[in-house]
């Protein structure tokens, strides 16, 4: 393979001693081919970056900027299996769904100019992770190549001149389902989760990676959902994209000899902005404009049905988050939500994330982030009554920060939880009652379930204790720890998991 890998700069005497593609660069040497390491793919991409794509936008926004659309540049999906009435040229870029475990090839094409694609938060080797300065730009058709390793929430996007390009629109969600561990007690929470085949269609059912006995269900690395919702928040420049930029404005021109000098920095094009002049005016969720007129604060609602939360008493909301923007976002939910995993990594599972934990935020409390930071929290309605409320994402100027002064945009998104149709039936009932003075818990099944195990949960769902068995009668008759007040009782038996029972508290 070597005599055939070219680069397309002749910087030979530059970098000795290693070979090129493995080099640390000022001038990254570009390159177009591969794949190089001949594994064969589960999963193959075909992706065309610098794609141009109007952006529609709503009344307000193109009566405050006198248009009605804004110039992005996209990564188009061109897959060879896609079928045809899957999206190919949208804003954010296509949503990459994959299964964990699936070796990847990505063939990725330039429209003009070089890129790169960066797999945000995924691990392969340097020659296709997509940092230009790190491995080379490329041209032509590249193959990227990677194994998505662990289940979670990542982005892709061009990674050279990023501030510009990511900014322009070149980047989309990118999703790793866990297989589907078909545990049959899940199919009690209203739906058949034993059918289910990752990848998942979006918007859900699914199941999502984490702990499940945070969530008072049997062992395991899988979390099932009913619904799911993306909310990629991004904040735009409109004079960026109106300037119509050269792709490499502000770039450092490559001068090995000279990598520092100020004079090989760019000004090409119209010279009306620098990349460090970020005054973002319109404002987006997976792709949705912000409706708003005067600002900052720029304010409004998104109300898209794909984007605000809709469900039924009794079912887990799965919402991925991803701060996809140069601003510091705060997110604040009216429901208490547990975030399950950060950045791609699930907390709690075993192995090398044994020293994080699955943690409840409770409502109205904000969840700070700021570029790329990626959440996944998990709404669980089981239990609650029915609720209308509203969601609130606060962007902030990256340089003014968290104030005042700093406050860019409030974007409401609707919450409503319907009545559901109450806990799940079970072939037996529980009474369940708690002594507050002494923090006994009095738990007795009929007909009798012995040998079943109890959870115990707080209002905000948190587990109180561990499993607790019941004893040959069904029973259970024990303090519980700590200082937090039951609210419901689990049980699970070999028939699968049962409630919630409320306890009643004295
Ligand atoms: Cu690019």
């Amino acid at each position: 393979m070597a005599s055939s890998q070219r680069f397309g700069t002749a910087r030979d005497t530059f970098f000795t001693g290693m070979p090129e593609n493995l080099l640390k660069h000022v001038c990254p040497p570009t390159f177009g081919g591969g794949p190089l390491d001949p594994v064969p793919a589960d999963r193959e991409l075909r992706r065309d970056l610098l794609v141009s794509h109007d952006l529609d936008l709503p009344p307000a926004v193109a009566a405050r900027l006198g248009r009605d659309k804004l110039r992005m540049w996209i990564i188009e999906n061109d897959d060879p299996d896609a079928p045809g009435s899957a999206p190919r040229r949208t804003y954010p870029s296509p949503l990459i769904r994959l299964v964990r475990g699936q070796v990847v090839h990505a063939r990725v094409g330039g429209k003009s100019g070089t890129h790169t694609v960066h797999w945000h938060g995924i691990e392969p080797v340097p020659t296709s992770d997509g940092v230009g300065k790190h491995s080379f730009e490329i041209s032509g058709n590249f193959t990227y190549q990677f194994q998505a390793n662990e289940a979670g929430t990542y982005f892709y996007h061009c990674h050279k001149n990023t501030t510009l390009h990511f900014q322009m629109g070149l980047w989309g969600g990118l999703i790793v389902d866990p297989p589907n561990p078909n545990i049959a007690g899940d199919n009690n929470l209203g739906l058949t989760f034993t059918a289910l085949t990752p990848p998942y269609a979006t918007l859900g059912p699914g199941y999502a990676a984490g702990l499940r006995s945070s969530f008072g269900l049997s062992p395991g690395n899988a979390i099932p959902y009913h619904r799911e919702r993306l909310w990629a928040v991004d904040s735009l420049d409109s004079r960026w994209h109106l300037a119509n930029p050269n792709h490499n404005l502000n770039m450092q021109e490559c001068r090995p000899d000279d990598p520092a000098g100020a004079e090989t920095f760019y000004r090409i094009g119209t010279g009306d902005f620098d990349l460090n002049d970020f005054r973002p005016d319109v404002f987006t969720v997976s792709g949705v404009v912000l409706n708003a007129g005067s600002g900052p604060p720029f304010t409004g609602v998104i109300d898209h049905p794909d984007i605000a939360i809709s469900a039924t008493a009794g079912e887990l909301v799965l919402l991925r988050y991803i701060n996809a923007s140069y601003t510091i976002q705060e997110l604040r939910l009216p429901v208490p939500a547990r975030v399950i995993a950060w950045d791609g990594h699930p907390l709690g599972l075993p192995g090398y994330h044994e020293f994080g934990s699955p943690y409840v935020v409770p409502a109205n409390t904000p969840i700070r982030t700021t570029s790329a930071r990626r959440p996944d929290l998990i709404i669980d309605t089981r239990g609650m009554s029915a609720f209308q409320g509203v969601a609130t994402l606060r962007l902030y100027d990256w340089i003014k920060g968290v104030t005042s002064a700093g406050l860019l945009a409030e974007i409401q998104i609707p919450i409503s939880i319907a009545g559901g149709p109450g806990p799940q039936p079970a072939p037996f009932t529980v009474s369940a009652s708690f002594n507050r003075r002494n923090r006994r818990l009095n738990v007795a099944t009929n007909p009798a379930q012995p040998a079943a195990t109890l959870r115990v949960f707080a209002a905000d769902h948190s587990r109180i204790g561990g499993d607790f068995l019941l004893d040959r009668r069904g029973r259970f008759s024990g303090r519980l720890p700590g200082t937090a007040i039951p609210a419901y009782v689990r049980v699970i038996t070999g028939q699968g998991d049962f409630g919630p029972f409320p306890v009643a508290v004295r």
